[in-house]
């Protein structure tokens, strides 16, 4: 795929004064602040989101925690005065099984309320490989870690809901092996109990998003609407062409947020795919002043009572910004034909 310019969605708005959140908002050592989950709990807008810190040269960082930031509205963000996950902590190690040391950093981290509970999903390097970790929390300073994947898995999303008596996730599982390259597309498995996981099902496949070439995965918890499961996606496109972007010495990846609708009874059944990407790079915050440009990457999405869906997004791997769009306009998107 050529680097065609892509554009958003116009159903999808922009918060005028973007980024909501950047490092210079964070009270503790943060460079890039992106890839947030969002929930609304007990009358406040609680945060999760990725903390990279530490610079070194060629791109790596020293350190990647999780930070925690609560809102009023959703909007105004009062980061908490100190990380609520450090990757390195030994007692999350013991708690999935690993060795001391065996976690290398947690990242990613998605929210999901079920049954007034709150459970986050998040990515987590190991020595070993990439695996996806689901933990509980009451008040995001102690975790009960539940379940860990086998690697290479991550961009795991829980369901707020158990539809037909299971709990479901939807997961992104990275076979390099067997594809022979980045060729990545969404699973679906369920669980008893949030701890044991199986009867994985292909949801959807690269091939469906017209716009990736590359790979694709969920990217916030699906929110559930009269006609169906409404999944917002990244869709990945890759350009061997592209070059020298944002800080890094070459980048050759283009992120957008994409979305599709899944059966309210049996979300293993895709209803539609919306053919064209919800929102592309387009703004100086998306396209040129990141880390990493060209990069949205949805991980939280917020159902409102008037029907608006407040939409979370890692911009550039650096900032967190906001965009929001009408529920019924997005379903219906999915179900039209458009594209
Ligand atoms: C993915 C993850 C995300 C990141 C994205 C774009 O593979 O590492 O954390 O936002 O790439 O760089």
């Amino acid at each position: 795929m050529s680097s065609e310019a892509l554009r958003s969605c116009p159903c999808v708005s922009r918060y005028p004064a973007n980024p909501v959140l950047t490092c210079q908002d964070v009270p503790y050592d943060s460079t890039l602040v992106f890839n947030a989950g969002v929930i609304r709990y007990r009358g406040k807008y609680v945060m999760v989101f990725r903390n990279d810190h530490d610079p070194k040269p060629g791109g790596a960082f020293g350190g990647t925690n999780i930070g925690l930031a609560y809102s009023e509205d959703g909007i105004a963000w009062q980061v908490a005065p100190k990380p609520c996950l450090e990757g390195k902590d030994a007692r999350l190690a013991a708690q999935f099984g690993l060795k001391e040391g065996e976690i290398l950093r947690c990242y990613d981290p998605r929210l999901t309320v079920i049954e007034d509970e709150i459970y986050m999903t998040f990515a987590i390097d190991t020595r070993h490989g990439l695996c996806g970790g689901i933990a509980k929390t009451k008040d995001f300073t102690e975790f009960e870690a539940l379940s860990l994947t086998v690697p290479d898995n991550r961009n795991m999303v829980l369901f707020p809901e158990k539809v037909g008596g299971k709990y479901l996730r939807l997961e992104r599982p990275m076979p390099v092996y067997s594809r022979g390259r980045d060729r990545f597309d969404i699973w679906l498995s369920e669980s008893p109990d949030l701890v044991y996981w199986g009867r994985p099902s292909l949801v959807a496949g690269v091939e469906e998003f017209p716009f990736a070439n590359d790979k694709i995965g969920p990217g916030a918890p699906p929110i559930k609407t009269d006609a169906g499961w409404l999944v917002l996606t990244h869709a990945v496109d890759l350009d061997p062409s592209r070059g020298k972007n944002g800080w890094e010495d070459a980048w050759k990846k283009r992120y957008c947020a994409g979305m599709m609708l899944l059966d309210l009874k049996d979300p293993r059944r895709v209803l539609g795919v919306y053919r064209k990407p919800l929102l592309a790079p387009e703004t100086p915050y998306e396209t040129q002043e990141g880390f990493r440009t060209n990069v949205i990457f949805p991980t939280g999405a917020v159902l409102e009572e008037d029907g608006t869906v407040k939409i979370y997004y890692g911009a550039s791997d650096t900032v967190i910004a906001l965009a929001s769009a009408k529920v019924d306009d997005l379903v219906a998107l999915c179900l039209s034909k458009e594209g």
